[in-house]
């Protein structure tokens, strides 16, 4: 390009390219027809139904519906007639509301629940969000929603563009590469196999339209609950706008209530649904590769693992187990027996998972493909044709599984595998992912639970309700056990069936900051069991980058190792023996801490809570907590502090308010302040909050490797009263939902010369244990007397970490240290 003096015409040029490549990019764009914007006019008419009421200014119409005294839905029908009010993400709309009313002002209506106000100004239509103990406005319009007509596809493309709060600040979107903090950033959401995504790149494998804002210290959510392809822009290009807008569907979007970000969080759970407890197993180190193949290469491994003791309790299988890459069938030649090899890996605790793929070969001898094709539920173009694309089996078909039959059909498929124990499913490609073209046409069509769309309508639900199938038919074939399911691509809901990966990452320093945040951002936009290819997907890592990756994975929900074909082998042991005794060590932990990290998510199950928990959920009110994203909550109790750099060997940590431990000093620091910490490479930053009890369970080297006889307390001793829960169940089925779990409250209250510590629980399980092998660490007065309920407890000691020890059975409810 040629040099030019003048700035501001070089930045034109460069806008002018950049949009002529969105032309080319999106040919609905190049449509010569001046696009018309409509915007709502003055509100004439007033109507009330129910928890509904509908406002109009003679010719549109918006719905104002009362979901819960937290929760308020909007949604705009152009010409006044709603679309089929239906959801992939949100089961149910309506929950309890305590009360609420309409009122008409001078210049507007309200609508009030006890704790939010909806007001509706009549000569504009601007439509805000008030919190009704501070009066704040939460959220406010900038123009009323507005809309264009869509010649080439029918409906409209829907905007609605708020105001942007100068000191204001955002986060969620799930899936989002960059910083945590989304403020002056604009997004796409099109579910997107994004091989070796890059800081920044937008948009990736999933969709989850839902973001909170959080300004005047008070937290607010909207969740933009559309399928098509959706756009958010937080003051990128006007700082004081923050919108966002679709190429079609319905404007539907709830205003969800703070004033904590933490209740916005788990009011967006309360609509999308929480992640039902999975198997216990996986919450172990699972160990993964593209691929491992043959047979004796599988058993090599798993070999590898339990003689050099390292804890392990799943193996995977990619693409190449299967029959030239048709799902559902095995290549006998690497694998001659499945069954017996999945018996032999089970027999010495590995549990096997194995890759299923949505493009079905499309080969007349091949079952599946027979099926799908008798039954149609292939998808097709608007034609007629199928929809044929070339995936890794060459020529395939897709099914439609936003069918409910298609989904049924599907769910059964996985009986055979079930029968010859698989134990866990992981489903891949399915943005959908298309060689060449990238995904599906936008003409294909889709059943769409009956509701009738395009592809731009079920792109981003189409991995989600495959991995739906999946869940809802592995639940059937299992009983009363617990499926696991792995998905790439997902909307909002998914939650409810898979946990998830963050797709194909790469072993640089980059990635692994990337991956930290990515998992923040996902927890707190409702997806809780997730984790990142730990040591990268493509290239090679060093040993210190792969230990520091199994550092930060051991307190990722989902604990998965995972490298490209074309990498080094990459198990714990590949970096040698100092590498690999840092790589025990994290992952023994990990199985130390497995009653904790089962209990935060129960937590998560039944309350909504995420599993991690950025800063800025413990201290919105914190400015500078808005722009950390380091260091994180793994629950309630534990912080901690991954390292990312390389080389490093001390971090800088914030510590939010309240009291912590050092988890592995035990020393004692004062929060609200920043402290410069120790981070050798064989050890990661982690603090306990003062008054936990930290359950812990021997090393294993699977989970239920052995009977537990005992469960070490780790109590925290606090100078105020903390709370703890233990939450314990049979690890596989779904008789919790019939209160057969165990949920145990633990309180520890303390002073200068005295401890209490408290337990309650409720629930109909009985684990097999009976003792608790008590820890008290940070005890700092003499301790002249133990009393278990009213019993003194002589033998207790003081043991060489300074801690006072002593056993106790499990059923106590008082103890008390003077
Ligand atoms: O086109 O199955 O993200 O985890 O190993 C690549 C092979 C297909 C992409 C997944 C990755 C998996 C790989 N798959």
């Amino acid at each position: 390009m040629e040099a030019h003096n003048d700035k501001s015409e070089e930045v034109d040029n460069l806008i002018h390219q950049e949009q002529e490549i969105q032309h080319l990019n999106n040919p609905v764009d190049i449509s010569i027809k001046p696009i018309e914007k409509q915007y709502l006019g003055q509100v004439k008419k007033v109507k009330k139904e129910g928890n509904k009421f509908y406002f109009s200014d003679g010719n549109s119409r918006v719905e104002i519906r009362v979901v819960s005294d937290h929760i308020i839905r909007v949604r705009l029908a152009p010409q006044g007639v709603f679309l089929d009010d239906f959801s992939y993400a949100v089961p149910e709309v309506d929950q309890k509301v305590s009360v609420f009313k309409m009122q008409e002002h001078d210049d507007c209506y309200t609508v009030s629940t006890h704790s939010v106000t909806c007001k509706i100004v009549k000569s504009n239509f601007h439509i805000s969000f008030l919190d009704n103990v501070t009066n704040l406005v939460m959220v406010d319009e900038y123009n009323s929603m507005h809309w264009e007509e869509n010649t080439d596809f029918g409906g409209y493309y829907i905007y609605s563009t708020k105001k942007c709060n100068p000191e204001e600040n955002f986060f969620g979107l799930g899936d989002k590469s960059g910083n945590f903090n989304l403020r002056g950033r604009r997004f796409e959401n099109w579910n997107t196999d994004a091989y070796s995504f890059a800081w920044n790149q937008d948009p990736l494998y999933r969709t989850i339209p839902f973001y909170i804002g959080v300004h005047n210290q008070a937290a607010y959510g909207i969740f933009f609950d559309n399928t098509f392809k959706s756009y958010f822009d937080f003051g990128a290009e006007e700082i004081n706008k923050t919108s966002f807008w679709a190429d079609g569907g319905e404007l539907q979007y709830y205003y969800i209530h703070g004033p904590h970000m933490m209740d916005v969080v788990k009011r967006y759970a309360s609509l999308t649904g929480t992640h039902p407890m999975p198997p216990k197993w996986t919450f172990g180190y699972q160990q993964c590769r593209w691929s491992y193949y043959p047979e004796t290469k599988v058993k090599e491994i798993a070999k590898q693992f339990r003689d050099r003791k390292i804890p392990c309790d799943a193996i995977y299988l990619d693409i190449d187990y299967m029959d030239g890459y048709r799902c559902f069938t095995w290549n006998k030649k690497y694998f001659p027996d499945p069954k017996r090899m999945i018996k032999e890996l089970a027999d010495d605790g590995f549990k096997t998972v194995v890759m299923i793929d949505p493009g079905i070969k499309v080969d007349d001898d091949y079952w599946v493909f027979k099926e799908g094709k008798e039954n149609k539920y292939f998808c097709r173009r608007s034609d007629d044709y199928f929809m044929e694309g070339h995936v890794w089996p060459g020529r395939c078909q897709f099914p439609d599984f936003t069918n409910p039959k298609v989904r049924k059909w599907w769910g059964k498929l996985y009986q055979e595998l079930v029968d010859i124990g698989v134990a866990g499913f992981w489903n891949d490609m399915n943005e959908p992912a298309v060689f060449g073209s990238g995904t599906f046409p936008n003409d294909v069509r889709h059943n769409y639970d009956g509701y009738r769309g395009s592809h731009r309508k079920a792109h981003n639900v189409y991995g989600m309700q495959m991995v739906r199938a999946t869940y809802e038919g592995l639940k059937k074939i299992m009983r009363n056990k617990r499926p696991f399911t792995i998905t790439r691509a997902g909307y909002s809901g998914m939650q409810r069936y898979a946990s998830v990966w963050t797709g194909d990452n790469i072993a640089t320093w980059e990635h692994l900051k990337i991956g930290n945040i990515q998992c923040q951002r996902l927890s707190v936009s409702g997806v809780p069991f997730c984790g990142t290819d730990i040591g990268g997907f493509s290239g090679e890592p060093d040993g210190e980058l792969f230990s520091r990756w199994i550092q930060l994975g051991t307190f990722s929900p989902f604990m998965r190792a995972h490298s490209a074909g074309d990498t080094a082998e990459r198990e714990p042991w590949s970096f040698g023996e100092f590498f690999e005794d840092i790589n025990r060590k994290f992952i023994e932990l990990r199985y130390r801490l497995l009653p904790y990290l089962y209990s935060v998510f129960w937590e998560h199950h039944r309350y909504g809570f995420p599993i991690l928990r950025p800063l800025i959920m413990l201290e919105q009110e914190k400015i500078s907590n808005h722009f950390r994203q380091d260091e994180f909550c793994y629950g309630d109790k534990l912080l901690i502090c991954p390292v990312l750099e390389q080389g490093a060997i001390s971090r800088k940590v914030y510590l939010p308010k309240g009291t912590w431990y050092n988890f592995w000093t035990h020393e004692v620091l004062v929060g609200e302040s920043e402290y410069l910490v120790d981070a050798n490479i064989d050890s990661m930053p982690i603090f306990v909050r003062a008054g936990s009890v930290i359950p812990e369970y021997p090393v294993m080297q699977y989970i239920e490797e052995k009977a537990i006889t005992e469960v070490v307390l780790n109590i925290y001793h606090a100078e105020y009263e903390v709370n703890s829960f233990m939450y314990e169940d049979h690890g596989d089925t779904f008789a919790y939902e019939q209160d057969i779990y165990l949920e145990k409250k633990f309180t520890v209250k303390g002073d200068d010369h005295h401890l209490k510590i408290t337990q309650s629980s409720e629930g109909l399980y009985t684990p097999n244990y009976e003792l608790y092998d008590v820890n008290i660490i940070g005890v700092k007065f003499q301790v002249n007397r133990v009393i278990v309920d009213s019993k003194e407890i002589s033998d207790f000691f003081i043991d060489d970490k300074s801690c006072l020890r002593f056993k106790c059975n499990k059923v106590f409810s008082e103890m008390q240290l003077i």
